[in-house]
């Protein structure tokens, strides 16, 4: 256990882990359920193109999450742009800027112009008074972002959607199994979408899926899907290739047989780190409504620099030297990337929630593969570096030799 600050790596110390820690390492389901179905595939010789195990994954999934429809794709991407094409999107979409690249390139891709949305400061979720007043006759959908799982404000942004008669769609790819007035997310909107990249809690290596409960919509997805194909064969126009293949959706069944499990462990983990970083002045874990039903997948701390007495940057810098590979999720927010970042330049501070919390958030390592004994030092080296802030500080600002490692903003 470090007790001092030059045991901390960055000034020197032995590394807490030899080996890396990541964020949200792969869930193993069940590895039995896994090779049965990749077995009964290469007996088939069936390996894609609505193969049986991906015909069962959609079933079981829809029924899992309470909709109508679950089309399987090869990403969230994927389906996030196949939404955007059965919609028939036009013009702009209003998403928040708080969020995975891919909210914004896969409208992108599709010919659309994201406008950027700032964020409740409790949610961290699109703000819905906000969306409002960007509305403009060239709007044609708003996509909300379940940031970390929780869940939108649905109400308010479907009752915005409707007086503007505009489509609403949330993306969902850190919410599977998380909830939101007695239903799980997956049938709010017109269509969500999930990611099922093998960092998810449920996920199938690399895929995605579409839920809807319109019945229109999930066939025209379909279609559109397998090149723009109809189940006769006949190619109706324009399509793509966003199929999932039997291997992924083996991981998926895998995976979903066992969510109780990955659900628990995940709770247990979150409740570790709970336990750990409790009491410390101006470091905050985002909190979980327990009574919505969440997947606490992941880990994420605030950090007031002011009660702190470090930036997130320089705590991202400790835990990485540690080879704790914390991630400074999502900075610094969509509207300040190539290729978007030229349209805000002048505008710069229209986005202040997103600016402030692209700054202080902290991701950290969690997931199944996690252990107890691998939290506690976590927790131990944050108390340790909080309360000896004055003497990091001065070592670092000493110190022209640290290399701060891994940090994507400026120190
Ligand atoms: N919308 C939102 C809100 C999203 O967060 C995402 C994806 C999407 C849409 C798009 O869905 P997909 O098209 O990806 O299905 C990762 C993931 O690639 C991405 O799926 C995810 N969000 C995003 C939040 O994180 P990176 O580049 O930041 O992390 P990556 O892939 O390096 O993985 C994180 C850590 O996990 C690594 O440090 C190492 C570890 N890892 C990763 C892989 C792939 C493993 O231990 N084993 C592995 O197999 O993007």
């Amino acid at each position: 256990m470090k007790k001092t600050v030059p045991d901390l790596a960055l000034f020197g110390g032995v590394p807490a882990f030899s080996q890396s820690l990541h964020v949200n390492r792969p869930n193993l389901g069940s590895r039995e359920v896994f090779l049965q179905c990749i077995g009964e595939m290469l007996d088939r010789r069936w390996f894609t193109n609505d193969g049986p195990l991906a015909v069962e994954l959609e079933t079981a999934l829809a029924e899992y999450l309470g909709v109508k429809h679950c089309v399987l794709t090869c990403n969230g991407t994927m389906a996030l742009q196949l939404v955007c094409r059965g919609l028939d999107l036009q013009g702009e979409i209003i998403v928040p800027a708080f969020t995975f690249i891919a909210t914004a390139h896969a409208p992108s891709w599709q010919g659309l112009k994201p406008v950027y949305c700032d964020i409740d400061r409790e949610t961290s979720n699109i703000d819905p008074e906000a969306c409002e007043a960007l509305i403009t006759e060239r709007t044609s959908a708003i996509i909300g972002v379940h940031l970390w799982g929780r869940p939108c404000d649905t109400e308010r942004l479907e009752a915005i959607a409707r007086r503007h008669s505009l489509h609403l769609l949330f993306d969902a790819a850190h919410a599977f199994a998380c909830g939101h007035r007695g239903r799980k997310i997956g049938g709010f909107g017109d269509a969500e979408i999930f990611s099922f990249h093998a960092t998810k809690l449920f996920h199938t290596m690399e895929g995605g899926a579409v839920t809807t409960n319109n019945d229109a919509l999930a066939e025209r997805i379909r279609r559109l899907r397998n090149f723009g194909f109809n189940p006769q064969g006949v190619m109706e126009g324009l399509g793509v290739n966003g199929k999932m293949s039997e291997a992924s959706a083996a991981m998926g069944l895998a995976n979903l047989g066992m969510i109780d499990r990955l659900l628990r462990e995940a709770k247990t983990n979150y409740q570790i780190y709970q336990d750990g970083l409790s009491g410390i002045p101006g470091l905050n874990l985002i909190i979980y409504d327990d009574a919505e039903g969440h997947n606490h997948h992941y880990v994420v701390v605030d950090i007031d620099e002011d009660r702190v007495g470090l930036s997130r940057d320089q705590l991202l810098a400790i835990l990485r030297a540690e080879n704790i590979l914390a991630r400074d999720y999502f900075y610094p927010g969509c509207h300040r990337m190539a290729p978007y970042d030229s349209a805000v330049q002048g505008d710069a501070s229209r986005l202040p929630v997103t600016d402030e919390l692209a700054s202080r958030v902290l991701v950290l390592p969690a997931g199944g593969a996690m252990s107890r004994e691998q939290i506690k030092p976590i927790c131990a080296i944050f108390r340790l570096a909080i309360a000896q802030s004055h003497t990091v500080r001065s070592m670092l600002s000493s110190n022209s030799g640290v290399v701060m490692d891994g940090c994507s903003s400026v120190i």
